[in-house]
């Protein structure tokens, strides 16, 4: 997989050097270039902006630099990604989708955001073009939004994660739902034990015990989720019976 990100602040990806992302890079699993966009300016001052058509707050990333910058930049049947806080939400299954592209570009705007006719431009040049935000809050720029979707992306490219173990019980054992809560020694710390089934050997206790634990945190903090699962056939009988009996409502 090769990922370009093009950014006026090159030095705020310095951390897909290291851990995972970093590993994946050094053994040449995920190719990441990062470029400068002012290195498509073409005036003394290397300006990158102007002020928004029509009146308003703050300044606007201009077309005709991003036009230079991504022409060369993008590869025929790549994706581009430019992170907004006007995109759809990104979440997991964006990730997956994306860890399958060959080639991700990600566009990082500044100040009140990007020209709107870049993405339609690239749209109408027939790539992938993808508007997308990491959750409803609004950050200074694209970069620390493009950090962590990449980094999202990248753990799922097969032969990245030290141990696909970790995988594959992430995308099976408790599908839609939070995690359990997970423990280790000493199973006594500050007065407070570790779960006493978690100690009793017994497999197939313990992952009951653990999906339990899955519905009741899910149900109280993200009741959303428990909706979606009730409504696409997720919930067994004996999952509805947990949930009645730790006091939740039945989501149907
Ligand atoms: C200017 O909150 B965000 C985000 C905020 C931004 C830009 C891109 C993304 C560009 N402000 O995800």
């Amino acid at each position: 997989m090769r990922i370009d990100v093009v950014s006026i602040f090159p030095e705020y990806l310095a951390p897909l050097d290291l851990s995972l992302v970093g590993k994946a890079r050094q053994s040449g699993l995920v190719d990441i270039t990062v470029h400068d966009l002012r290195d498509w300016t073409s005036d003394r001052h290397r300006t990158v902006d102007d002020t928004p058509v029509g009146g308003g707050a703050g300044m606007v990333m201009r077309a005709d630099v991003w036009g230079r910058a991504l022409d060369e930049v993008l590869q025929p049947g790549a994706t581009l990604v430019i992170p907004t806080p006007s995109g759809r939400t990104f979440n997991q299954r964006e990730a997956e989708d994306l860890a399958r592209r060959e080639r991700i570009v990600f566009a990082c705007g500044r100040y009140e955001g990007i020209d709107g006719r870049v993405a339609r431009h690239y749209r109408g040049a027939d790539y992938h073009v993808e508007e997308l935000s990491i959750g409803d809050y609004v950050l200074n720029g694209g970069e620390v939004a493009t950090l962590a979707m990449i980094e999202a992306i990248a753990r799922l490219v097969p032969g990245m994660v030290g141990n696909p173990e970790s995988l594959v019980e992430e995308s099976h054992g408790a599908a839609g739902l939070l995690e359990y809560p997970v423990f280790t020694r000493p199973t006594t710390w500050r007065g407070l034990d570790v779960p006493e089934i978690l100690l009793s050997g017994h497999h197939a206790n313990i992952e009951r015990w653990r999906r339990d634990e899955a519905l009741e945190r899910t149900a109280q903090l993200r009741p959303d989720l428990i909706a979606a699962l009730a409504k696409s056939q997720g919930l067994s009988a004996r999952d509805l019976r947990a949930l009645s009996d730790a006091g939740f409502e039945n989501p149907s």
